[in-house]
């Protein structure tokens, strides 16, 4: 049974200190700050071999790129020009943006010009990248303010030194090379999508601000049954004592002001919980909440419920709940690229609702703000990710604590989110002791950050003897849900699906988080037959009828919502650079085995 102690994360989160000189704790919220988007347009130069950062005996440059040099006088001689050089649209991937780049993984510089003031007395000024794939320098005027590792995780900077009054330049040097030490490691099977894909953000705030805030029900133990509370805590960027801010929900009718105590924190629990109507997929409730500090108030739609386990059930606000799911990536469909903003969320959530979901798996890395937020309203639970997928640098320490950050900023950007119930440490992992050591302390350290949700990752088991499938995997003891994936009908044993049993034998709830086979939308032919609809329809009905029988079955999130771009799939006139495991196409068409999803859905 899990207890909901929001308080803990804020502290453990708060005092983490892995951030650069400019680079400061990420800040809560940021679109309710008033923010200044600096989407839009933005100049690109493509840089092989990195002349634009070291100079040609490898020795990183003071006279690079970053500095958006000009020629002063007619003999200087500046071999670059970004205000020649084409744009590419921010947010965006540039791999389709223009034809050249579709494979291109290395360096690109970007550049735009900004008006700004330098904040006034009292006031600093941050910016605030989304995501930026996968490596980041960030200069303003030629100064370094933030290095960043790690595509899909925003990062913000104090850039109040560097700005000027009038005309500012930002440049971002961009490198999505793969390797073997990071995290992903060097082999993923989806487009390894580079450039500034996430919003670019300015935002004034106060010199003492609220960085981060927390509000959760708290479900307590008490003699006599249990007591519910909304636990709230606050940080401010300063161990400032004596601060006041009001805290309002004016639904429930709470206004509060508190004090901050010499870390600059704020932890109490507000008992009015009588009439609160809880978040659920059925009802989506969330309130408002302003929190003011300081005459600026920042507004945010919180949700309240609560999750656990009991034996192999997942309880959310008490009650048990069957998770229909469905994995997505984080793509366009209409091979549009690297989706973000409400309106390719509501694209992706709409197409999960048609098949019946109240759960998506969020594969296999932190998807923008837009899409949980958007499923949040929607009532869709979440399980979300970071991308430790395959065969990680177990024993490199650097490989670990980019992975432990990346988890880090993840929680740190999504915990006020009641629709997240599941933090997934990882995908398909191969055993050994090294792993387990890896995963095992990053499960440890999640529950530092956050005790107040489930935790899990995805094993596998790719084999049965004698038909009979048993996991095993070590990690059971750090997760909260065992989840697995399997590929009965594609990978392994096809017809087979009909004689399989299954053995998980933790006293866990089990979701099976990917299973599936491919097909071509509109391609046509016997069951039996290979990249058919009727393949991959006949492979979803002796499937769904196999999970039935798996005792303790507590969700499934089937491989995946819709056919999405992988270099690995190379197969000509049916995967042209596709995963075709989609139930839908990448133009959104539904294939046949989507119904027999939707089917089985209505029955749970
Ligand atoms: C998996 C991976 C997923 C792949 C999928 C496949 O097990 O987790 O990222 O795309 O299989 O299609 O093979």
């Amino acid at each position: 049974m899990k207890r909901l102690l929001a308080l803990s994360f804020l502290i453990s989160h708060l005092s983490f200190s892995g951030v650069a000189a400019q680079e400061v704790p990420l800040v809560q919220n940021i679109f309710a700050r008033n923010p200044t988007s600096l989407n839009g347009q933005w100049h690109y130069i493509v840089d092989v071999q990195e002349e634009g950062y070291y100079d040609y005996r490898m020795n990183p440059t003071r006279w690079g790129f970053f500095l958006n040099a000009k020629p002063q006088r007619p003999e200087d001689l500046i071999e670059y020009d970004f205000d020649k050089e084409p744009t590419l649209q921010v947010p965006g991937d540039w791999n389709t943006q223009s034809e050249r780049l579709f494979f291109y993984e290395g360096t690109v510089w970007y550049q735009r010009y900004f008006s700004a003031q330098k904040p006034d007395q009292g006031q600093r000024t941050l910016l605030y990248f989304g995501a930026v794939n996968y490596d980041a320098h960030v200069y303003v005027n030629g100064q370094h303010v933030a290095h960043h590792i790690g595509g899909f995780t925003p990062f913000n900077a104090d850039i109040s030194q560097q700005l000027r009054d009038g005309e500012n330049t930002l440049i971002v040097k961009v490198d999505n090379k793969r390797h073997k030490d990071n995290v992903p490691t060097q082999i993923f099977d989806w487009w390894n999508y580079g450039g500034i894909t996430r919003d670019v953000l300015l935002v004034s705030v106060p010199e003492t601000y609220v960085e981060d805030y927390s509000l959760q029900l708290e479900k307590r133990k008490e003699e006599r049954g249990e007591k519910r509370e909304i636990s709230f805590a606050l940080q401010l960027n300063q161990k400032k004592a004596g601060e006041r801010v009001t805290l309002s929900i004016p639904e429930l009718k709470v206004r509060e002001t508190l004090t901050t105590n010499a870390e600059g924190r704020i932890a109490t629990s507000i008992g009015k919980t009588g009439g609160l109507q809880l978040w659920s997929p059925d009802t989506p409730k969330r309130y408002r909440v302003e929190i003011s500090h300081r005459g600026k108030t920042i507004v945010d739609s919180i949700g309240f419920r609560t999750i656990e386990t009991r034996g192999k059930q997942i309880l959310l606000n008490g009650q048990p709940i069957f998770l229909k799911g469905i994995c997505i990536h984080e793509e366009k469909t209409d091979g549009g690229g690297r989706a973000n903003g409400t309106r390719d969320a509501a694209t992706l959530l709409s197409m999960a609702q048609q098949l019946g979901c109240n759960f998506v798996r969020l594969a296999h890395y932190p998807h923008n703000e837009w899409m949980v937020r958007e499923a949040e309203r929607r009532g869709i639970l979440v399980w979300s990710e970071i991308p430790c997928y395959w065969t990680i640098s177990w024993t490199n320490e650097q490989t670990y604590q980019n992975a432990q950050q990346q988890l880090t900023d993840m929680i740190s950007r999504d915990h006020n989110r009641a629709n997240i119930i599941i933090w997934s440490i990882a995908n398909e992992t191969p055993h050994s002791p090294e792993r387990d050591q890896f995963l095992g302390r990053l499960a440890k350290y999640a529950r530092t950050l956050d005790n107040t949700r489930l935790i899990s990752m995805a094993m596998e088991v790719t084999s049965a003897s004698n038909y009979k499938n048993r996991l095993h995997d070590n990690m059971h003891e750090y997760v909260d849900v065992v989840s697995f994936n399997q590929y009965v009908g594609w990978y392994r044993d096809v017809n087979d699906a009909p004689k399989m049993e299954w053995e998980v034998p933790y006293d866990k709830p089990v979701i099976v988080s990917e299973w599936g086979g491919g097909a071509k939308y509109g391609l046509h032919g016997a069951r039996n037959q290979r990249w058919t609809e009727e393949f991959q329809e006949n492979l979803y009905r002796e499937n769904t009828a196999m999970l039935d029988r798996i005792d303790g079955l507590a969700g499934t999130t089937p491989w995946v919502l819709k056919d999405f771009r992988s270099p690995r799939r190379v197969l000509p006139g049916i995967q042209d650079y596709y995963n075709m495991k989609g139930v839908f196409s990448d133009r959104g068409q539904r294939k046949k085995a989507s119904f027999v999803l939707e089917e089985w859905y209505k029955g749970k």
